[in-house]
């Protein structure tokens, strides 16, 4: 360790810190803007800047802290030099916070109102020209709001290997956009929204479609139903102050109802229903010779960089539709036979912790019914803006249930939210299938947990099988490039966009960076997954009674022709 001082008192801090670390302990938060902790270690806004006892100003988020260092992080230069720095950004910077999508969580706001920033008009003058982009499906950049800070740029270079935006230009023309000026959509991005998730302004937002959903509900010739990913339930709450990692599903349910949607179903019924398409293929693909490893295909944002990035791998891809489009798929066949619905007057819409679900319920091969599977998809982000439009008191709710058959599902369902939960729900099913005996606890324990790359072995019916599971699609080309090389056999993987797995989608609600810096998000969202997985009594896809209803009655067995129809896809090379 070394020895320190910080504003006069002292510190000890682990070797390596940096000043920012540092002033932590001493629970001193240094206001920083462009870090993001090993992602966007760039020291370039200079909002993090204190003062050494030499009078020399540095950047904290960098700067090494070192032994007998005398450090201050208040003084009248340090202040002044963040507010001048602040002043700066807000002369380029688009103000029109009333109606700014982030206003009351930005982080320049915030910065602005602790620095004590006074005179909106004083930074009146001209401010680089920009168009706004809305090519790509699901968001919209709009760089009159951007203040250069590169946090976007390096999620998805550093941590999605993607890299589909950059600066361009210099000076004061500089920008952050695609290469020649492109429309996002014209990239190869994958619509996983990481770059939303990390924005501090209101530069990078999803396309919202709450207007859409409102018309829908308030249309009394049409039928809407929505669906809720299993992720939303763990981050919903953050959105109405509650603290990371609380679980509201009952309220959920609850606001959903008030809101005035006429079923208000679960995307775990049919995460259970991918679970029994996709072990029946699996153990289809290993008993007759088919391609392995076989990989999941419930991420948009993965399937679309496999598309586009590993176009030999395709037939790798499970043929099984998210559960976000099953659902969708099932809602306007079984569900309207059942309720007597002409499928055409249903609305059916979802909601998602991710941003590439509004890009997935356009692709080709997912309208099993003549229709979209799915009408409308909005994020867990726009959830909450409705929740509270409509005047809705989300923490005075009661806890409701989901309305049946379609909103049942087990615990093997909900943990498809976090990394390794859709392979762990799938070795229950498999195993058990493939043994024909029940396993004497459904825990597979070496599957869980937030590292981006994790890997198994079991012996199922006197078989070896080899599983792995990434989440965060650099973490995914790693993988499959040892696969491609033979370095590693697979017989089965597990491949989410989003690191940590959808808990962490790019449409969850955005926490500001010292948040991202210091807390274990995706971790403590993912908890309240295991959490009720646990408490389910059913914890098994193939025992949940409904999904057995709709085989029973309706489509014969997993793999059926009739399941082949309307819960199976393909995928463009
Ligand atoms: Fe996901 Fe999935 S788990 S992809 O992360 O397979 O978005 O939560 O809904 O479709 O079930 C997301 C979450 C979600 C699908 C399921």
């Amino acid at each position: 360790t070394i020895n320190l001082k910080i504003n006069g008192i002292a510190v000890e801090a682990p070797k390596g810190s940096t000043i920012l670390e540092a002033a932590r302990l001493a629970h001193i938060e240094i206001p920083t803007l462009c870090f993001l902790k090993e992602i966007n270690e760039i020291g370039a806004c200079r909002i993090c800047i204190v003062e050494l006892k030499n009078g020399k100003l540095v950047t904290s988020c960098v700067y090494p802290a070192e032994e007998g260092m005398e450090v201050y992080t208040n003084t009248p230069k340090v202040l002044d030099s963040r507010k001048k720095t602040l002043q700066l950004l807000l002369s380029n910077h688009n103000r029109s916070c009333l109606s700014c999508v982030r206003s009351g969580h930005c982080e320049l706001q915030e910065l602005a109102h602790e620095l004590g920033v006074d005179d909106e008009g004083y930074y009146d003058g001209e401010i680089t020209p920009s168009e706004i982009d809305t090519s790509a499906a699901h968001m919209i950049r709009d760089n009159s709001k951007c203040i250069l800070c590169r946090r976007c740029v390096a999620v998805c270079e550093n941590v999605q290997g993607i890299g589909v935006i950059g600066a361009n230009n210099r000076g004061f023309s500089t920008s952050i956009g695609s290469a020649f000026e492109m429309g996002l959509g014209e990239t190869s991005c994958v619509s996983c929204g990481q770059c939303i998730a990390v924005c501090p302004t209101g530069a990078l937002t999803e396309k919202d479609y709450t207007a859409d959903v409102f018309a829908a509900i308030a249309d009394p010739k049409k039928h809407v139903i929505v669906q809720t990913a299993p992720a939303v339930r763990a981050g919903l709450g953050e959105e109405f102050g509650l603290p990371i990692g609380t679980d509201v599903e009952g309220k959920m349910a609850a606001a959903l109802r008030r809101l005035g949607f006429d079923k208000v179903f679960d995307t775990n019924f049919s995460a259970d229903l991918t679970i029994m398409e996709e072990a029946h293929e699996f153990i289809d693909r290993v008993q007759n010779g088919g391609v392995l490893p076989l990989i999941t295909s419930c991420s948009p944002g993965w399937v679309k960089y496999c598309e586009h990035y590993f176009p030999d791998m395709t037939e790798n891809l499970s043929s099984c539709k998210s559960p976000q489009q099953m659902f969708g798929a099932i809602a306007k066949s079984y569900y309207a036979e059942k309720a007597g619905i002409d499928p055409k007057d249903i609305v059916s819409v979802s909601v998602m912790p991710c941003t590439a679900k509004k890009f997935e319920i356009g692709r080709e091969d997912e309208d099993a019914n003549g229709m979209p599977d799915v009408d409308i998809s909005i994020t867990t982000r726009e959830l909450a803006r409705m929740i509270k439009k409509a005047g809705i008191k989300f923490l005075d709710l009661p806890d409701e249930e989901f309305d049946a058959p379609l909103g049942l599902g087990t615990g093997a369902a909900v943990i498809f939210g976090a990394t390794g939960g859709v392979m762990e729900a799938a070795l229950r099913t498999a195993v058990e299938t493939l043994t024909g005996e029940e396993l004497p606890k459904p825990d597979f324990t070496e599957v869980r947990g937030t590292k981006g790359i994790k890997e198994a072995a079991y012996n199922v019916a006197g078989m070896e099988v080899k599983i792995a599971v990434a989440s965060g699609l650099g973490n995914a080309r790693e993988l499959l490039n040892k696969v491609k090389s033979g370095e590693a056999n697979y017989h089965f993987i597990e491949i989410m966009g989003c690191p940590g797995g959808c808990v962490n989608g790019g449409g969850q609600p955005q926490q500001p960076g010292y948040v991202r810096n210091t807390t274990d998000i995706r971790g403590l969202r993912a908890k309240v997954l295991y959490d009720i997985d646990t408490a389910n009594p059913i914890r098994k896809s193939h025992e949940n009674p409904a999904i057995k209803e709709l085989y029973a009655t309706y489509l014969g067995e997993p793999g059926s022709e009739k399941a082949h129809h309307l819960l199976h896809t393909t995928y463009v090379k």
